[in-house]
């Protein structure tokens, strides 16, 4: 407990309300902290022995994916220097963090219905570098809206101490309920820091602006992120399988596009940066 809420009243009297949310179970007082200020902090269960293993896992993963795309200086390229992606296709124990029992009963009880996994990443904060992360952004990136049920989950899961010192996680309380991106001035009035210890998630709607802490200490602060949502923005079928069998070829770019024939999902972690890097060179030759 910290020293205000040591302080604060406890006892909550009220009058003139006719309707309120009382408690039944446990996961239902998190449930009712995301739904109002969009976070809410649970403990893993994870073992110290299984979290240092996936410190170490999460780094090995991290320079294999390096290598797989030719060298770090192409993860820097495409803004993915520190990131580790779908850590759960390389080692068992980040499927097991992926599928930990606290994350599966919080997203069905907050989704209200069939979810899947959409990422799962690492992010590697390392002393004194800078962080893609590092901007406020909300997980559904570019969107610019609210709905009056939750879209998607964020289960960030500590691997090291989120301190003052090695970085929490900045959370602007509520924003998943409101439009737009607030003023500066209001960013720095509002903006609330989460610390805690290894081991423990930071659930927090998908739709909440949050950003990682600077790491100023001497070593590295990771954790991993996974964002849980119900697939129901997707096409029914798959039109490209479709016309391929049929032998029917479609030349029109408009209409590959909208049949969804660029939308296949790539295959590998590699794929997925390869169009990326190409982006980026292309950028950089078009500004050269
Ligand atoms: O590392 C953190 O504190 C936040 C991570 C984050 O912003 C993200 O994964 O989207």
């Amino acid at each position: 407990m910290n020293e205000s809420a040591r302080t604060l009243d406890t006892t909550v009297l009220t009058h003139g309300i006719k309707r309120s949310a009382p408690l039944t179970t446990p996961i239902e007082q998190h449930i009712e902290e995301l739904r109002i200020k969009g976070f809410t902090l649970v403990d893993s269960g994870l073992t110290a022995g299984e979290i240092a293993d996936a410190r170490t896992k999460l780094d090995d993963i991290y320079e294999v994916q390096a290598d797989e795309v030719g060298g770090e200086a192409n993860l820097k390229l495409m803004n993915d220097a520190n990131i580790a992606r779908a850590v759960c296709a390389y080692d068992p124990l980040f499927l097991k963090i992926a599928t930990l029992p606290v994350i599966m009963q919080i997203s069905a009880a907050y989704l209200e219905q069939y979810v899947v996994l959409m990422s799962q990443n690492g992010i590697i904060n390392q002393p004194s570098t800078d962080h893609y992360q590092f901007t406020w952004h909300r997980d559904l990136n570019y969107q610019h809206f609210t709905s009056s049920r939750p879209l998607s989950l964020s289960a960030l899961v500590a691997l090291d101490p989120f301190d003052d010192v090695t970085g929490g996680t900045y959370v602007l309380p509520a924003t998943h309920l409101v439009e737009d991106f607030p003023s500066d001035e209001y960013v720095v009035n509002n903006q609330q820091v989460v610390t805690c210890p290894a081991g423990t998630i930071i659930f927090f709607n998908s739709m909440l602006f949050h950003r990682t802490g600077r790491n100023s200490s001497a070593g590295v602060r990771r954790a991993v992120n996974h964002i849980i949502v119900p697939p129901m923005l997707r096409q029914q079928y798959d039109f490209k399988g479709i016309f391929e069998d049929q032998g029917v070829e479609v030349d029109d770019p408009a209409v590959r596009e909208y049949l969804g024939f660029a939308y296949t999902l790539p295959k590998s972690i590699r794929e997925w940066r390869a169009g990326k890097i190409d982006a980026a060179l292309a950028e950089q030759g078009a500004v050269a």
